[in-house]
């Protein structure tokens, strides 16, 4: 055997190790994918969500600024009867008093603090979190997330 033949029994050696690893790397994401990251905890430990207020801010053709502020996501998924904490972290907007529809709760989310927010539904339906202060266009709005619980 001489050495460029090691070298190349080396060099495929090496690959398929390497090949290995990618694989392995790819059915581990896939894996934590739809395990860890938007199902119910099977421990009965309760889901976190993250939001975060932000803004949309645009000057128009007659120079007029326009702006929105947003939940962020504006919709977020939940089964009946699922516990869900909801975190949500001020960014943009000095403060955002909330409460969801047809519901008691209600809460302020502020700059660069997280409110934390309880949810568990009874009733399917799509319920609709609004702020009290952008809660149309002519207020800087609309400021409505929509919670789909089903
Ligand atoms: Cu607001």
């Amino acid at each position: 055997m001489n050495f460029l033949v090691l070298k190349k029994q080396t060099a495929l050696l090496i690959l398929a190790a390497g090949l290995t690893a990618a694989s392995f790397f790819v059915w581990y994401l896939l894996k934590a994918g739809d395990t860890v990251v938007f199902n119910q905890q099977k421990d009965g430990s309760v889901r976190e969500i993250h939001m975060v207020t932000g803004e949309y801010k645009t000057t128009g053709k007659n120079g007029k600024v326009i702006e929105s502020y947003r939940w962020d996501p504006g919709t977020i998924f939940m089964e009946k009867g699922e516990k869900v904490t909801l975190k949500i972290l001020g960014i943009n907007g000095a403060k955002h008093p909330f409460y969801i529809e047809g519901t008691n709760i209600k809460g302020i989310v502020t700059k660069g603090e997280e409110a934390i927010v309880p949810l568990d539904f009874e009733k399917e339906g799509t319920y609709r979190l609004i702020c009290h202060m952008h809660q149309d266009k002519e207020h800087s709005g609309p400021m409505i997330a929509y919670i789909i619980v089903d």
